[in-house]
Formats: structure tokens, sequence, C-alpha cells
């Protein structure tokens, strides 16, 4: 099995090969940033704006061949940051304790983008399934936590750190069959809270972004237990639903902005989802 730092390092190489780092950052002193969930919708999309912008970006996720495919889109786009693969878990806090020394060896970083996350189940909460439960808490909460732990030193010490977390609207409003992913959301929002109060004396500039309906690749395939036919049907009719590039670009600004600028909430919904509860379908 390859470990974190092989992964990285053959990535890091394999830039190498291509194009050096320095190189394929716009300058030596470009920002860096650790990114989570950047094999799939919003998070890649987010670690592809990044290095779009010159950002060295630490594409985090699962799934080694997808950030590899991730990592040559941008060598093929020739976009002049830096994407590199780190294949992990965010709930395996030694992979991710051992990606925070690779990154403190690389120079550092001082934004960190937690995107990972994700929805299992429909049930109603008399009917909620243990399992899935326990998933949606896990990758959403604790995977957050994780990284927050072994991160904050590194943002705290760079001076102008900056957490983005990315929970959703049901982080704030609870709807029939979200239970599970109300309550991960929630916890997710509420632990970004404290967060916020805890690391403004740190000068952590802490944002939290809550989107709405976003129709990307595996939301709601995997929330549905694989069935397309049933995910398409979330999006049917909805016209113009978010894209994960949209909600991207939102995250990229508000972590572009100038440090003392605190976007700390950001709601984001296509204007077809009025409301959780009030979607305009057509046809
Ligand atoms: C996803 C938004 O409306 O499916 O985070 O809960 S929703």
């Amino acid at each position: 099995m390859t470990t974190v730092r092989e992964s990285q390092e053959s990535a890091v190489q394999q830039s190498s090969v291509q194009k050096s780092p320095v190189q394929q950052s716009s300058s030596s002193s470009a920002r860096g940033a650790v990114v989570s969930g950047a094999t799939t919708g919003i998070g890649r999309a987010t670690a592809l704006e990044m290095a779009r912008r010159g950002w060295r970006v630490y594409a985090v996720g699962r799934r080694a061949e997808r950030l590899e495919q991730l990592q040559a889109q941008g060598v093929e786009e020739d976009v002049p940051g830096l994407l590199i693969p780190c294949a992990l878990d965010v709930t395996d806090a030694d992979a991710v304790a051992r990606l925070a020394e690779r990154v403190t060896e690389d120079g550092g970083a001082d934004t960190l983008v937690n995107i990972a996350g994700g929805a299992r189940g429909t049930d109603a909460v008399g009917d909620g399934d243990l399992e899935q439960w326990e998933w949606m808490y896990r990758v959403n909460v604790l995977g957050t936590l994780t990284m927050c732990k072994a991160f904050l030193p590194m943002l705290r010490a760079h001076g102008e750190g900056t957490v983005l977390n990315l929970t959703s609207t049901a982080a704030v409003t609870a709807y029939e069959g979200g239970g599970g992913y109300n309550a991960a959301k929630m916890g997710q929002h509420g632990l970004t809270g404290a967060l916020r109060l805890e690391e403004a004396e740190h000068n952590v500039r802490v944002i939290e972004v809550l989107p709405g309906m976003v129709h990307t690749e595996e939301f709601s395939l995997m929330r549905l237990g694989g069935d397309q036919a049933a995910a398409d049907k979330v999006y049917a009719g909805v016209e113009k639903p978010l894209t994960a590039e949209d909600v991207a670009e939102v995250c990229v600004h508000a972590v572009e902005l100038p440090h003392h600028v605190n976007l700390d909430q950001i709601v984001l919904r296509p204007v077809a989802q009025a409301a959780q509860h009030k979607v305009i379908r057509k046809g």
C-alpha cells in the first residue's frame, strides 16, 4: 500500500519531471492550501480553480487515481499553480498528521479548505440507519476536526491563516428525510462557529460556506445508494441547480479576499431553490 509520504513524493517527483514546483507556481511565495474532498465535485473544482489562480494546492482525497487525474488536468491546462495529490482519509488522524508534517517541510500553507463530506440515506428519524448516521458524523464532523487539529498550529504560526469549512444549507434548516445529514452538518456548523471564536486571537479567519442544491456527479448518487435514476430525479426540472464550479468560485473568492475581511457565513442557492422546501421544477 502506498503511504501518504510515498504518494506525495511520487506526486512531487512526477510534477518535477513535467515541470518543477517552482516553475508551476506563480512564484516561490505562492500561497499554499490544503483542500480535502478533492477527488470529486466541489472539492475537486475548488482545488483546480485555486491552482489556476496560482496556489500551491495539496489535493486531499481517498482515491489516488482521481487525484492523479486532477494533477494531470492541471499540467495539461498549464495552470500557474501546483496540484499535489495526497491520497488519504481525513478521518485517519495518523495519515493527516503525516500530511501536516510534509506540508510543513515544504514551507507550510496558510489556508485549510475542508470540503470532504457527504450524505448517506434519506430515512426519517424513526427509521434512521445507525451505520449511515455514524458515517455522516465521522466524515463531516470528525474529519473536519481531525484536519483542523493537525493544521491549526501551522495556520497560527503563519500569522494570517484561513480555515474554510463547507457545510450546507442543511446545517441551518432541517427537512424531512434529512435528519442524519442535518445532524452531521449542524454538528460541523457548530464546530465552525466555536472555531471562529477560538481562533480570532490567533488571527486565523474562519469561513463557512453553506450551499443549497448543487448538482454534482456523486452527492445524490452516494446519498441514494448508487441509484442513478433516483439521483437524477433530485434535480429533475430544476432550472440551473448550482454546479461544483459555482461553489468553487465562491470559496476561492472568500479565501482570496484581504485577510481581515471575513465572509464568515456564505449561503448560496440556485434561484430555483428559494428555500429548502421551495424548489421550482418545470416540465
Ligand atoms: C446539500 C444541500 O439541500 O441536499 O448539502 O440538503 S441539500
